[in-house]
């Protein structure tokens, strides 16, 4: 069985939904209740592979809400995240996947440290960040949508903002590596990160985002943002194609310009039908095909039987890994999501 821990993107958010899902005491409590809500089982999935097999899950809901991080209420996130872990264990998941902030929580506050959770002994090893995977789909869209936009990469200037975190970084790599993208600006706030990432690389230029944007004729958002940044597309080239893989999304606001195309980055649509309700309150625009490509990769490791920590730690995503999940990926039915 394979299993699934996400939030909501706000606390607004998680009050509009509660009553729909059957929690209504949920629905008018401040961040004080969520702080100390249990984790919640609130889907059962089915999923149905292109070569025939069905497999089931679960969606574990942690009650992590990102103004928790805003207002410093880490210790709350932290428990929400390996109480999560541990619900979806006690529940006898065998692959999970870390969605949205899990993972980052997980590794930025270390939380290798809290293995036992009350009666249960944490096995890491029933866990993926669900980031390869994530990747590689971020690359297949930039390189398919550049494609339908006419966007030719070899003339093409990337800006990859958030570009030293585990996806960014992997992203990196494999523009890098498996594409002959002419410029790639790298964007975080860590000069040393960035430094470091630019060496290994070999190319990418270091620049802040107010001054990467106008030179950019892709932008790719993997930035670990509680709230998104509001950018005026008028600034930015024409044609440009923007790939926002953040959750919550990097980009605050709907962009309405005829030559910017936005794309819900790490997003894959399936083949089939998956008989679920979790992706309606996620606003896919299909909810019964269209899923977070973390998420898609607990279920292509339960497909393959491999259960296992295939994405694991920070910025170890490699293009490898990203071919063999992708490989994987396309077996089972998974596209990444493209221009309309
Ligand atoms: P990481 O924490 O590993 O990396 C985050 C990156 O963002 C770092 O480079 C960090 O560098 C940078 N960053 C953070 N804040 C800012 C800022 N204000 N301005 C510029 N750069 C910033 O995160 P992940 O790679 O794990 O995840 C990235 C995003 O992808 C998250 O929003 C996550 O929720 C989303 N995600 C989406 C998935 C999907 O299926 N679509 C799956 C998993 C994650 P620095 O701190 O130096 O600025
Ligand atoms: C990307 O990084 C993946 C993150 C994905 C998060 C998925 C969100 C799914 C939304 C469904 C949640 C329903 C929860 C309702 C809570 C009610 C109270 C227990």
């Amino acid at each position: 069985m394979f299993g699934l821990i996400g939030h909501l993107t706000s606390l607004a958010h998680a009050q509009s939904v509660a009553n729909e899902l059957g929690y209504p005491e949920y629905a008018d409590r401040g961040l004080d209740f969520w702080c100390s809500a249990p984790p919640q089982i609130v889907d059962t999935i089915k999923v149905t592979s292109l070569t025939g097999e069905t497999i089931e899950g679960r969606y574990v809901e942690s009650c992590f809400l990102p103004e928790m991080l805003a207002n410093r209420r880490i210790k709350a996130a932290t428990r929400k995240i390996v109480n999560a872990m541990a619900h979806a264990q006690k529940h006898g998941i065998d692959i999970t996947a870390l969605g949205g902030f899990s993972s980052i929580i997980f590794e930025n506050f270390n939380l290798y440290q809290i293995q036992q959770v009350r009666n249960i002994k944490l096995e890491f090893e029933r866990f993926t960040t669900g980031n390869t995977h994530t990747a590689y789909i971020i690359c297949k869209q930039v390189e398919q949508a550049s494609r339908q936009l006419g966007i030719s990469l070899s003339n093409a200037t990337v800006a990859i903002c958030g570009a030293t975190g585990d996806i960014g970084s992997g992203v990196c790599r494999w523009l890098n590596a498996r594409t002959d993208v002419k410029e790639m600006l790298l964007i975080a706030r860590d000069r040393a990160r960035l430094s470091a990432l630019q060496e290994e690389l070999g190319r990418g230029q270091v620049v802040g985002l107010e001054e990467a944007l106008p030179q950019a004729d892709i932008i790719v958002w993997v930035a670990s943002m509680p709230k998104g940044v509001e950018i005026d597309p008028n600034g930015l080239k024409h044609p440009c194609l923007i790939v926002d893989g953040g959750y919550p999304k990097n980009m605050a606001t709907q962009i309405q310009h005829p030559e910017v195309y936005v794309l819900n980055g790490g997003i894959v649509e399936h083949s089939l039908d998956i008989d679920w309700r979790i992706m309606s309150i996620a606003k896919m625009e299909v909810p019964a095909r269209q899923l977070f490509a973390c998420f898609a990769e607990s279920m292509i490791l339960e497909f393959e039987k491999l259960y296992t920590n295939f994405s694991w730690g920070r910025n170890q995503i490699g293009v490898e890994k990203m071919e063999q999940i992708g490989q994987w990926s396309v077996k089972h039915g998974f596209k990444p999501l493209l221009v309309n």
